[in-house]
């Protein structure tokens, strides 16, 4: 109850701010976006994180006035990358959560996101877990064809830790999965996580779908994601999470 009404006004405090990990291509190593992930920082507590307050805000109710304040937000840092870099626009991948897509106007809200940022709307991907979208999935399916329609890209986050996560791929319209990063730790070790990850890639490449290694933290597991052609990897071996600022440096370095 206390941090439900704290964090009430942290966005309008400014104590709520995204920070950015890069996202890249396997094949030659060339970025080409970032995943947007949100970060508090309390006055009194210090740093808190979004595994802890995401689901007091997705509980409360408040995701529903967050979750388009990120959106939008993203959007425009998106923007700004492309201004001071040029070259191809790299995309901006934001977390949305179950709420969000139940209750509310998702298409409305990436409409207005876009046009008000002017990003172009292939730039934009939206994260769903699976337990978003599991349960309901003519729900789901209708409003995820609605929301490609318009360009936005849609990706199955957390990839592999549902119970139902490969038969899924076949009734819920996505662009691309994001394989947990749980899987791709061991892929050095253990040869099921490693054969897992393996049949992962081929089966969404059977469907024309993309496929990213999260949790990426050694050489090793890239080499053998490249040799087992997996699209995208991110990861704290290529990037870890870092504020806008130090994102924008990163693209053009002094
Ligand atoms: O950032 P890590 O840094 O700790 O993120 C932890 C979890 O919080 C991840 O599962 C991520 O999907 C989720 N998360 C991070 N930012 C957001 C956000 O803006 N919206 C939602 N719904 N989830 C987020
Ligand atoms: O569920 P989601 O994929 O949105 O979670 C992203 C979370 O994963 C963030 O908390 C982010 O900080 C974390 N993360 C990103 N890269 C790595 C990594 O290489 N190792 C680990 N352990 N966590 C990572
Ligand atoms: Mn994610
Ligand atoms: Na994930």
């Amino acid at each position: 109850v206390h941090l439900e009404h704290e964090l009430r006004g942290a966005w309008d405090r400014g104590e709520l701010s995204l920070a950015y990990q890069p996202v890249f291509r396997v094949s030659d190593g060339v970025m080409v976006g970032a995943e947007a992930l949100l970060r508090w920082m309390h006055p009194t507590q210090g740093l808190i994180a979004p595994s802890v307050f995401i689901d007091v805000a997705e509980q409360c109710g408040l995701i529903e006035t967050l979750g388009p304040q990120v959106l939008r937000a993203a959007c425009f840092d998106a923007v700004a990358w492309h201004r001071s870099r040029g070259g191809d626009p790299l995309f901006v991948s934001v977390n949305v959560s179950p709420r969000q897509l139940r209750h509310g106007d998702l298409p409305e809200v990436v409409a207005d996101c876009l046009r008000d940022s002017g990003l172009t709307a292939q730039c934009l991907h939206l994260e769903l877990t699976e337990t978003a979208v599991i349960g309901d999935e003519t729900h789901a399916s209708a409003l995820l064809s609605k929301l490609r329609e318009t360009g936005v890209k849609v990706w199955l986050d957390d990839f592999g830790t549902g119970f139902s996560g490969l038969s899924h791929l076949r009734r819920v319209p996505v662009d691309g999965v994001k394989i947990d990063r749980s899987f791709i730790a061991d892929i050095l070790r253990d040869p099921d996580d490693l054969a897992l990850t393996t049949a992962i890639i081929a089966l969404a490449h059977s469907q024309g779908i993309t496929v990213v290694a999260e949790g990426v933290e050694k050489e090793g597991q890239y080499e053998l994601l490249r040799e087992r052609d997996c699209d995208l990897a991110q990861g704290y071996w290529l990037g870890h999470p870092v504020p806008m600022a130090e994102f924008q440096a990163l693209l053009c370095p002094a």
